[in-house]
């Protein structure tokens, strides 16, 4: 297997996190985003969508996105289990995953793609090229705190995102939380119960990774 990464990004963060809590070995190769690697020829060649992360398999197959990425580590190397034991654990913590993204990262993703000049032009990832729209930017922010308030209410009632142990839902959370911090939202220093299970992870080693 071959997993296509950016050290600098956070997408690819989580499928790092998670292999790192595997404690499993596969090449890396690293895509520079800031040039535009992504864009280019021979990448599109392996995900046609232009994003890490990617991991290939051995028979050539390349899987575009991270649920899948670890839905499949996770059935190959099954411990420790990090996505659920039956089909009840594995939709609770997908639906905490699928919750966190879409509420919580992508609300991060517009305020900061559509506000930052490095992104000019290139507010939505993918092959095609999007402006910024400023109102995006604002709504993304205010969603992401939206999110945020609500993340720190379950916490204080839960040591963990969900289930009784860490999980992808946690790592979803945990790379989101700090992404948060890139459009200047100080989520440690605002919210007590974030931050107490944020500093909790960030003590794995697979935080540092
Ligand atoms: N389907 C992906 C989305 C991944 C994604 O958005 N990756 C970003 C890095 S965080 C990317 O590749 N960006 C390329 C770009 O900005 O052009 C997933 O695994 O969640």
């Amino acid at each position: 297997m071959k997993f296509y990464d950016c050290q600098t990004a956070p997408s690819p963060r989580r499928v790092r996190m998670f292999i790192a809590e595997k404690g499993i070995d596969i090449p890396v190769v690293q895509v520079d985003l800031r040039n535009g690697e992504q864009l280019g020829e021979a990448f599109r060649k392996i995900n046609p969508r232009c994003t890490v992360p990617v991991l290939e398999l051995d028979d050539g197959t390349c899987l575009n996105d991270t649920l899948a990425i670890c839905h499949y580590l996770e059935s190959i190397f099954p411990e420790p289990n990090l996505m659920g034991r039956d089909g009840r654990e594995q939709a609770l913590v997908m639906n905490w995953h699928e919750q966190v993204l879409t509420e919580g990262y992508l609300a991060g993703a517009d305020a900061l793609r559509n506000f930052s000049k490095g992104f000019e032009n290139r507010a939505l990832t993918g092959p095609g090229n999007f402006k910024q729209i400023p109102e995006l930017a604002e709504r993304g922010r205010q969603r992401l705190e939206e999110f945020m308030e609500m993340l720190d209410g379950h916490l204080a009632e839960s040591p963990f995102i969900v289930l009784d142990r860490f999980t992808m839902a946690d790592i979803g959370a945990f790379v989101c939380a700090d992404f948060a911090t890139w459009v200047k939202l100080p989520v440690r220093e605002r919210w007590p119960n974030i931050r107490r299970w944020f500093d909790e992870v960030a003590q794995r080693p697979s935080a540092s990774v």
